[in-house]
């Protein structure tokens, strides 16, 4: 397919060392070439093989330079978008950049849509719609395993992994042709085998999505609030998860009075964790409202660590604070023990607020803060499989058409036996096309515009 040549910045925005200009299609050499000086007079840019770089400017219609630029070249197929590319490194900043890609575009060059060199990847094979996927994901990555997770996927593992699910439905297709196509020499097809090679690829369609949802972890993060009355920690315990001193910490009971978020990293996971005003019955208006907009975040987050003070014992105030928690999404942190005074032990927690994690430890002293961070891992994780089974990212798009399988495959293991072999073949004939579109080499172009469209210009 003839695709037209194409241009973007393809660096952000702003003041940087470089910017880069991406230009690709059968005509990007050439054009570009019309408007490049080279620094040394008798090379060209057509001359270059892939990969090689060439020093000059960029020049204006009079000839004026408007940058001096570093060209790359790279040669179909051996590019990005297995296209004739080249990129044009001029200075970071807006305007360079800007008046050298209107340079470009004078040339009678398109500007690239959002996504559009890997779409132009995608169509000339060199990606299929899973590695396209993944594209988005590298650039998106928030945590190091989401990046893992990501460029795995671009390497083709998640296309492989499908490919063998395909094997199978492909091995069952095959045993009822022969039974449609020699009748009299095979008989009746093996309904027994085609069932466990079913159910061999549910359980992985199963696992897939289960391994789909941890991932989403990783990609996403999730909220935790750090919640509690007044004075037991909470900041010291927001800073030290965040590694500086992000809130006010002092020993006056109600020092935090607003929500304060914070991005850290708990055992790979991406965390918005926020600290909260302590939660108690106040006269102050400002306080007031902090509590407001505490049990807000409480009732918004995925997971609360809910501390108490070792020297307090259980108050009521912490009794209160315990209602507007989930159970089930609770650690508790017993903060301080580091104090002579201790007024809570494990059984009167236990006694309190029966099954939830309990945690004894110091902010102070840096004690227990290792286990509550594995508690606030496997919490965050828990009813979402084991890990290392399968580990893949799945976008929305993939998720769908692995649950729409999932029911295809129910339904069609519930009338084997019961149909006729034609209708049978047609049924594993519309599981493999659906499938496929997890992929896909050869999508419709509405479920290519929905990966595409999540892209950034220049990519
Ligand atoms: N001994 C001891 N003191 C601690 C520990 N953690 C925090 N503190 C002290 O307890 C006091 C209150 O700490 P904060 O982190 O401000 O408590 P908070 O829960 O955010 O308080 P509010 O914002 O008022 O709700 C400070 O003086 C801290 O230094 C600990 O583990 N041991
Ligand atoms: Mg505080």
């Amino acid at each position: 397919m003839q695709q037209e040549t194409i241009a973007a910045i393809a660096t952000p925005p702003g003041e940087g060392g470089i910017a880069i200009i991406r230009v690709s299609g059968s005509e990007a050499i050439a054009k570009v070439g019309a408007i490049f000086k080279p620094r040394i007079k008798d090379r060209a840019l057509n001359q270059l093989h892939g990969y090689q770089m060439i020093l000059g400017w960029i020049v204006d219609d009079q000839g004026q330079p408007i940058d001096e630029c570093l060209l790359a070249v790279m040669r179909k197929p051996h590019s990005y978008t297995a296209e004739d590319t080249v990129e044009i490194h001029c200075h970071g900043g807006v305007l360079a950049a800007r008046q050298c890609l209107e340079q470009v575009l004078g040339q009678g060059i398109r500007e690239a849509y959002p996504g559009e060199f890997t779409q132009q990847a995608y169509l000339n094979g060199r990606l299929d719609a899973s590695q396209a996927e993944a594209v988005i994901e590298i650039i998106r990555a928030r945590s190091k395993k989401a990046l893992n997770l990501a460029v795995k996927q671009l390497s083709g593992y998640n296309s492989r992994y499908i490919h063998r699910l395909e094997d199978r439905l492909i091995q069952a297709a095959a045993l009822i042709e022969a039974s449609i196509d020699f009748p009299e020499e095979v008989g009746e097809p093996d309904y027994e085998e085609i069932a466990r090679l079913l159910a061999e690829v549910q359980h992985h369609l199963g696992q897939l999505l289960a391994a789909g949802k941890r991932a989403e972890i990783y990609r996403s993060g999730v909220k935790v609030v750090i919640c509690g009355k007044p004075n037991v920690g909470k900041s010291s315990l927001l800073n030290w998860l965040s590694g500086r001193d992000r809130a006010i910490v002092t020993e006056i009971p109600g020092t935090t009075r607003d929500i304060i978020e914070e991005y850290v990293n708990i055992k790979g996971i991406p965390v918005r964790l926020i600290d909260t005003a302590g939660i108690r019955k106040t006269e102050d208006r400002v306080e007031a409202i902090g509590v407001q907009m505490a049990q807000q975040a409480i009732s918004e987050a995925a997971l609360a660590i809910f501390l108490l003070d070792i020297t307090s014992g259980i108050t009521l105030e912490d009794e209160e604070v315990f209602h507007s928690l989930n159970p089930d999404r609770t650690i508790i942190l017993i903060n301080k023990d580091d104090l002579v005074e201790k007024q809570i032990d494990h059984e009167r927690i236990q006694a309190c607020f029966p099954g939830i994690p309990v945690i004894f430890g110091s902010v102070r002293e840096e004690q227990g803060l290792n286990e509550l961070q594995n508690r606030v891992e496997a919490m965050i994780l828990s009813g979402l499989g084991r890990e290392g089974e399968v580990e893949m990212l799945l976008s929305a798009r993939q998720q769908q058409i692995l649950q729409d399988c999932q029911e295809h495959i129910e339904s069609v293991s519930e009338i084997l036996g019961q149909v006729s072999l034609d209708c049978l073949a047609v049924e594993i004939s519309e599981l493999l096309e659906d499938m496929s579109e997890l992929t896909g080499k050869s999508l419709k172009a509405d479920a290519i515009e929905r990966i595409f469209r999540d892209f950034c210009i220049g990519k």
